[in-house]
């Protein structure tokens, strides 16, 4: 997906963000819930949000739970609900607990714009901005195979069930590698955010299957654990891993080498075409339902090119 320009992002500064704009704009004021505060890839997508709001002139503040935890984000959702924004952006952390709290916000009146993840049936949302996660997962297998080409297992590492985004990237994963007969496919096992979780998770199937060529780690967390597994197990480069998100955590593990290639999202493009659909649907303009974004597969030879562009900003 080269042909997808990432959106370069001027400076990105945290808290309420307002600005200039008309005064039917001002009164507009937006509020992002992220799926978990201090993830690269939430903290990047904050800089489109805070971009965008600036540009258009209304007014955004951010908050997300201290876990990828619908637990912890459903109190969050409802006390924003209680401030009666004009708009509430959201990367909801489970398909279906989530799917509740925010119909009855959308019901309130408030405009709710779906980032990244989504719930079952989002059809109260105004609009769902997301990366194209099949395909992703396809990617990453393709990945696998041209770092690979020999066949053999193959093992995912995912966050937890329910989650839209990760789910997805997992059935995309899933698919390609049983329609390659070259390739044995070991299923998903799952770390739940953990990166402790997903070391452990690795080590364990290195001794059970010695044998494993390579490891898809779903998200920032899975790819960060599966990495700390390979070198306990001293299987640095000999087993392939393909990981979804490019933070500059993952970067370093690309550079030295535990992790071949990263599934790069455009998380700052999804916040930014949230803040627009989201103003559109507040003045009366055109809006589209449902934005699919790009990925691109960054790795140690791209990462000078045009990789770079796709690294996230935090
Ligand atoms: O991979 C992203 C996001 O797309 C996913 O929904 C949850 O995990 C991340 O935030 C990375 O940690």
């Amino acid at each position: 997906l080269g042909a997808v320009a990432a959106i370069a992002l001027t400076g990105c500064a945290s808290g309420t963000s307002s600005a200039g704009g008309t005064t039917s704009a001002k009164n507009i004021k937006m509020t992002f819930i992220q799926g978990v505060a201090g993830d690269p890839f939430y903290v990047t997508m904050q800089c489109g949000v805070e971009q965008e709001a600036k540009k258009l002139g209304v007014t955004v503040s951010t908050q997300g739970p201290q876990k990828f935890d619908p637990t912890l984000q459903k109190p969050i959702v409802d006390s924003v609900v209680a401030t009666k924004p004009s708009a509430i952006l959201i990367a909801p952390t489970d398909t279906s607990a989530m799917e509740a709290p925010l119909k009855a916000a959308a019901n309130a009146g408030i405009k709710v714009a779906l980032v990244d993840t989504t719930v079952n049936d989002p059809s109260f949302a105004t609009t769902a901005v997301s990366s194209d996660n099949v395909g992703g997962g396809k990617a990453a297998f393709d990945a696998i195979t041209k770092l690979h080409p020999g066949g053999g297992k193959v093992l995912v590492i995912s966050t937890d069930p329910g989650v839209s985004t990760a789910d997805q990237r997992v059935s995309g994963f899933a698919k390609a590698a049983k329609a390659n007969s070259s390739y044995d496919y070991l299923g998903v096992q799952y770390s739940h955010n953990d990166p402790a979780t997903a070391a452990k998770l690795t080590t364990a199937a290195l001794a059970k299957d010695p044998d494993i060529v390579g490891i898809f780690a779903a998200n920032t967390f899975a790819a960060q654990g599966v990495a700390t597994g390979i070198r306990q197990a001293g299987k640095q480069n000999t087993v392939k891993v393909v990981g979804f998100d490019a933070g500059s955590d993952a970067v370093t593990q690309l550079k030295n080498g535990t992790v071949q290639a990263l599934v790069a999202q455009q998380p700052a493009l999804i916040g930014k075409d949230a803040v627009q659909q989201a103003y559109n649907a507040l003045t009366g303009k055109k809006v589209t339902k449902k934005i699919p974004t790009g990925f691109f597969t960054i790795t140690k030879d791209n990462l000078t090119g045009e990789g770079a562009n796709y690294v996230y900003k935090t």
